[in-house]
């Protein structure tokens, strides 16, 4: 059958459901989903020694050859990874891939805009907006607490990183002309069974309301607080649980959102049932997309059941009210191709949902005609799927599923193996 024979059969078949499939790849194309940057070097940034070991409760795992280890090789890689995805990606840096011209280091308390001036080059030449993050990680002053420390000196740098950091978002936002989503994260924790829980997380508390006191415009400007049930050495407390983040979101909602991230839960729960919780009380929230398998294991993102039923929820919820981002890091295999799949299946999963008719599924609902909503359910699951997706790369006007592995190998060996 010809291509475009497929395309119309597909059509056909979608609008016997009241779907218009034609609208529903318009409506991805606009759909900002922001790419981090972590993936290509496994979260080793350039502002410190690239050999340290990555801490904070994260952990890569894997040595495929090819890691990019300075600004060049992140940006060529990132361009690969550009010309293989489709829709509106969007950059997203931690602070900790500052790039510092003829000498000029300047450690995370003193980080200055100039620093991401490259970054900005970068972005505006390809169009991307940019989010952005502080690195409260992988540094010598996490004692290894940082923003919970009981020293105060500790507890005054990270602060101070975290507003150098606000000031860098402004001038991201501002430059690109897109809004700048910050996201504090930090992996304070402990390993053992506490003597103090509270303490800690009144001096978390008050080392955000320090750093977001510092000036910026909320519009432009979106710092996220993000929670995390554990994370590896930190097994027993996390300082920023669920309850602590969502609590100063909900008691700062005219300053920062919440950011959920889907390994940051106990294995039965699910984000895509948090996020309409959310949203009855918040305008806005924000996403990091990963896979976690046991723990927050951070596995590339597949085209699975949670992933789906996440983007339904986003597109049911208002697409503008969420913001989405990938946080994975897998080090075994190609790194651009872990990059690809993983926002390609983010993408896939969003059209899969754009073409539920959504209207008729709650119709049945609230009508409490739960024997159809099932059958209906199950029947729209085996649509021509497939053919609007190749579609849909067909109007972006990049490489079919079958064609971008062929690049990435030629990637790989032309200039990935040539790496030292
Ligand atoms: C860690 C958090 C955090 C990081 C990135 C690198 O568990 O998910 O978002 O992955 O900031
Ligand atoms: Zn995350």
């Amino acid at each position: 059958m010809k291509y475009s024979d497929r395309y119309s059969y597909a059509k056909e078949q979608y609008s016997r459901f009241g779907v218009d499939v034609d609208k529903a790849i318009q409506t991805l194309k606009g759909i900002s989903v922001s790419l981090h940057c972590w993936q290509g070097d496994d979260v080793r940034g350039f502002d410190t020694d690239p050999n340290k070991p990555l801490t904070g409760g994260i952990q890569t795992t894997g040595n495929y050859p090819g890691r990019a280890s300075n600004p060049d090789e992140l940006m060529q890689d990132l361009d690969e990874v550009l010309k293989l995805i489709p829709g509106k990606p969007k950059m997203n840096l931690h602070a900790s891939y500052a790039i510092f011209e003829d000498g000029s280091w300047a450690d995370r308390d003193k980080l200055e805009p100039r620093h991401f001036k490259k970054w900005v080059d970068f972005c505006k030449e390809r169009k991307l907006g940019c989010d952005f993050n502080p690195t409260f990680f992988s540094h010598d002053k996490c004692d290894p607490l940082t923003l919970a420390s009981p020293n105060e000196d500790t507890r005054r740098f990270w602060i101070d990183h975290g507003k150098a950091c606000i000031r860098i978002s402004s001038y991201l936002a501002d430059e690109l002309g897109e809004k700048c989503v910050m996201n504090i994260w930090t992996g304070d924790g402990l390993k053992d069974v506490p003597g103090d829980r509270i303490g800690p997380r009144v001096r978390y508390k008050e080392s955000i309301d320090e750093i977001l006191s510092e000036e910026y415009d909320f519009k432009k400007v979106k710092p996220c607080i993000e929670s995390k049930v554990f994370g590896i050495g930190v097994e027993a407390y996390t300082v920023g649980s669920a309850e602590f983040a969502l609590s100063y979101a909900a008691f700062n909602k005219d300053k920062c959102i919440p950011l959920m991230d889907n390994g940051h839960y106990h294995p039965t729960e699910v984000v895509s049932d948090k996020i309409p919780a959310l949203l009855a009380f918040f305008d806005e929230i924000a996403l990091h997309v990963t896979r976690p398998i046991r723990w927050d294991s951070d596995h590339v993102v597949l085209f699975d059941d949670e992933t789906r039923e996440i983007a339904r929820e986003i597109v049911r919820c208002g697409l503008e009210r969420v913001n989405i981002a990938l946080d994975y890091f897998d080090a075994s295999i190609n790194r651009i191709s872990a990059w690809v799949t993983g926002y390609r299946n983010v993408q896939k999963a969003l059209l899969f949902a754009l073409l539920q008719p959504e209207a008729e599924l709650k119709r049945l609902q609230d009508e409490q005609n739960f024997t159809k909503l099932m059958a209906l359910q199950e029947q729209l699951k085996v649509l021509p799927f497939g053919d609007v997706w190749n579609e849909y790369l067909r109007v972006c006007e990049k490489p079919a599923d079958d064609e971008w592995f062929t690049e990435v190998e030629r990637y790989e060996r032309e200039v990935l193996s040539k790496r030292g």
